[in-house]
């Protein structure tokens, strides 16, 4: 029996480089050794305000850009979270799970909420809650994920923990996979911000279905430190940034980059970098054009009802476990 990985993103917007290299690659390398679920989390989308014709394009929209990252449907599920309905309905089990406290100390809360709990949704609140059951009902192992979610992944233990100590084991406690590099790629106008699908700064985020002259443009506006040297270091947030993503595009060790940048400016970099992305994304959004909305239908249907079949039978152990059922 292969281990279970979950995964998912919001289509909130266009996907940017950060998400494909803190999750999407790695969903795409671990999908051989184990049984993965990768979800369209639509349900997490309508915590903020989203249009509702343009939710449900770009829902379709981000099940092709899973399978031009090469999530292989013969080998991974791929499924919308509004197709199984158990997500809505263990989530409510799961809040009266939850603390309040612990939904606090949310940080993505305090960002997205922007300080002000008396304005923000409820949803907004509890979306960790539903990320948690998203992950429970599939008795995950490893949940492959960027640097901003291991806050939540933590929460999501913790009440499978309180789940299994007051009502039986129920739950698998799931492990978070953060990549060694790559899993808060910032944002190339302010690094001490990560790159976002909602920054209004156009600039911050190179996105998936970037053209080579704006790729091009965006890279040579990001903001760069004072010194002059190509290196990777703590106190240079923005180079070590940039260098970050040009390691793991061609797949260079630090030491690698470092030496090949050796002698040459900024000015040099950045045109190299360009090049890389460019040369990335350029058969990358050819395989995105390659599936139309019939062929992405036919993967997702399937996709909901074998998710549907696995989270109906772990929500029917927690009914019995509460003594609902
Ligand atoms: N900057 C990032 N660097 C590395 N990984 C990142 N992820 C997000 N931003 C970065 C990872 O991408 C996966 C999918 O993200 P999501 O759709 O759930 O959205 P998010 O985490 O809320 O991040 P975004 O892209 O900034 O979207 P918005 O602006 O809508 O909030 C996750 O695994 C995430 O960790």
């Amino acid at each position: 029996m292969k281990k279970r990985i979950f995964s998912g993103a919001q289509p909130t917007g266009q996907l940017h480089i950060g998400n494909y290299l803190g999750a999407l690659k790695n969903w795409v390398a671990l999908q051989d050794e184990y049984e993965a679920f990768y979800c369209i989390v639509n349900l997490h989308a309508i915590t903020l305000p989203q249009d509702p014709a343009g939710l449900r394009k770009a829902t379709l929209d981000l099940a092709r850009i899973y399978l031009a990252a090469g999530v292989d449907p013969s080998r991974s599920t791929i499924f919308i979270q509004s197709d199984v309905p158990e997500h809505a309905e263990l989530t409510w089990v799961l809040s009266c799970i939850a603390r309040m406290g612990e939904l606090e100390r949310m940080t993505q809360f305090k960002d997205k909420g922007k300080g002000n709990a008396e304005r923000a949704g409820v949803g907004l609140f509890t979306y960790p809650v539903l990320m948690a059951a998203d992950i429970l009902l599939y008795q995950t192992d490893l949940v492959p994920v960027g640097q901003d979610q291991k806050q939540h992944l933590e929460l999501c233990r913790d009440i499978a923990e309180r789940f299994n100590r007051d009502y039986g084991e129920t739950f698998k406690l799931p492990d978070p996979y953060i990549p060694p590099v790559g899993a808060s790629i910032k944002s190339l106008q302010d690094p001490e911000k990560k790159m976002s699908k909602s920054d209004e700064n156009p600039n911050g985020s190179i996105l998936l279905l970037d053209d080579a002259d704006t790729v091009t443009k965006k890279i040579k506006r990001a903001v760069t430190d004072s010194g002059t040297t190509i290196d990777f270091d703590e106190t240079r947030p923005a180079i070590s940034n940039l260098l970050s993503i040009y390691q793991i595009l061609t797949e260079k060790t630090r030491h690698e980059c470092v030496e090949h940048f050796q002698g040459k400016g900024y000015g040099h970099f950045k045109t190299e970098l360009a090049e890389t992305v460019v040369e990335f994304l350029r058969p990358f959004q050819e395989r995105v054009r390659e599936f139309d909305d019939e062929t992405i239908k036919s993967i997702l249907q399937p996709g909901g009802e074998r998710a549907r079949e696995i989270a109906a039978d772990t929500l029917g152990d927690v009914y019995v476990a509460l003594g609902i059922e």
